[in-house]
């Protein structure tokens, strides 16, 4: 993948600014020299690069999109551009930058008191510390509103009880951003720092899909948290599903960027592999056809994600906007990834190439903030006026 210089079939690059531009270009840059040489190791090990969290953090990527306390400050598309290049490196390095910004700075920039936003934004903005969101729980992922987690007030501290899993980057974190019930049976958020007696996390073992991110449970006994950890500024579960905007957003575009380094190798690949009468088998229609598919899918999703991120910097973007982005692109991008496959035949299932890594990645991808058919629900609702979860 060195030299990766973009997917652009109809000149994509002339809707984005100097800006947007210098920003992709930085990521990539920073793709191909820190993150390329080194991931297949960390994917194959089962272990997280964590000594890329300061450097992300020098780069301005945490919080990208966030104003104040030492955040970037970029636009929307820029920072979607970002996450786009990230995951054409690795689907888990954009899911650490996803939930440290969009998951963990997000809801406290946005309900958290200023002495919450003086003590974290900086520290998270930096990669000083590192946070994580606990929402789904055993036995609530999609739904949860259902959650079982309580936190009953006792004085001046709110003592915690329940557990959360499939937790990203849950025992490296400094904070936690979890969400429980009180007693009036209303959703609330509170962070949770390490070392809090009554708080443990350990990790998810045996996964075949974002083997370089950390995904751990969460369990809370007892455990009890100072009334200034409580979230001030939201009620209800409005409050989750309102950070799950920022994130899904990034991942919208992320997913376009595993699916453009699969296309990619497809492409080289194909140029250069002969079969039959010494012809490339790029030359055999049935390989064109896979190829010509993956590139329209790719660019019908970038327009969908510029014209979604335009729209988010115009503060006009809808809940349901994203999901159709969220859905479209992350759907996409493992169908490129898995015709990528094919077209590399049994070389396609090595870790020589980035491919199969990919593909298990958008695995997660697809099921993870809102499976896809959770975001077809979304979309239906908008268009029907009729929920259909249930
Ligand atoms: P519903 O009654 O529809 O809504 C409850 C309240 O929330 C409001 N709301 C939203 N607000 C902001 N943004 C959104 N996207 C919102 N969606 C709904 C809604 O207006 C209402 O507000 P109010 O004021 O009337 O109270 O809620 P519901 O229980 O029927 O659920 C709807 C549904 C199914 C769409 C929602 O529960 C959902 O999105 N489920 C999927 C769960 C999910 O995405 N979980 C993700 C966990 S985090 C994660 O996966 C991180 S991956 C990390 C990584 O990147 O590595
Ligand atoms: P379920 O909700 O049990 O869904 C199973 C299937 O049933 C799906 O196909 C779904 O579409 C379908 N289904 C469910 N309800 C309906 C319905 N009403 N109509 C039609 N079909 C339906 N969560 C966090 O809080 N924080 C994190 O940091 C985090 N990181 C994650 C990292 C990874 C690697 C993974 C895999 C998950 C992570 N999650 C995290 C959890 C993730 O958000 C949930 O897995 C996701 O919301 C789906 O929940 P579930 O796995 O319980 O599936």
């Amino acid at each position: 993948m060195a030299g990766f210089t973009g997917v652009d079939f109809i000149e994509f690059d002339s809707l984005l600014n100097d800006e947007e531009k210098l920003v992709r270009q930085t990521a990539r840059q920073f793709v191909e020299n820190e993150i390329i040489p080194i991931i297949e190791k960390h994917s194959r090990e089962g272990t997280f690069p964590k000594h890329l969290v300061p450097q992300l953090g020098e780069l301005g990527f945490f919080g990208a999109n966030l104003h104040g306390y030492g955040c970037a400050g970029m636009s929307n598309v820029a920072y979607g551009l970002m996450t786009q290049e990230l995951e054409r490196g690795d689907s888990g390095l954009r899911s650490f930058v996803s939930v440290q910004g969009g998951l963990v700075m997000y809801p406290i920039h946005a309900y958290g008191s200023e002495e919450q936003k003086q003590k974290w934004l900086p520290a998270l903005q930096s990669g000083q510390a590192i946070g994580c969101f606990g929402l789904t729980e055993p036995q609530f992922g999609s739904n949860p509103g259902g959650m079982l987690t309580r936190a009953v007030k006792k004085g001046a501290k709110y003592v915690l009880n329940g557990e959360k899993m499939w937790i990203t980057s849950g025992s490296i974190a400094d904070v936690a951003v979890v969400w429980a019930k009180c007693e009036d049976e209303k959703v609330r958020g509170f962070l949770v720092e390490k070392g809090t007696p009554g708080f443990k996390a350990w990790d998810v073992h045996g996964k075949w899909s974002l083997r370089a991110s950390v995904t751990s449970g969460l369990a809370f006994t007892d455990c009890e948290i100072p009334e200034a950890n409580l979230l001030p500024g939201v009620v209800g579960l409005k409050g989750p599903l309102g950070c799950l905007n920022q994130a899904r957003y990034g991942i919208g575009w992320g997913a376009l960027g595993a699916a453009m380094a699969c296309y990619d190798t497809a492409l080289q690949y194909a140029k250069t592999r002969k079969q039959f009468a010494n012809k490339p088998i790029a030359a055999h229609q049935l390989v064109q056809e896979k190829l010509a598919w993956m590139i329209t899918e790719i660019t019908k999703g970038q327009l969908l994600a510029l014209h979604v991120g335009r729209l988010k910097d115009l503060g006009k973007v809808h809940p349901s906007h994203i999901s159709m982005l969220k859905m479209n692109n992350v759907g996409i991008a493992l169908d490129t990834a898995r015709k990528a496959r094919d077209i590399l035949g049994a070389n396609g299932i090595v870790d020589d190439y980035c491919i199969m890594r990919h593909m298990n990645n958008l695995e997660s991808v697809f099921t993870y903030e809102g499976t896809n058919d959770i975001h077809k629900l979304v979309i239906g609702e908008r268009i029907t006026g009729i929920a259909a979860y249930v």
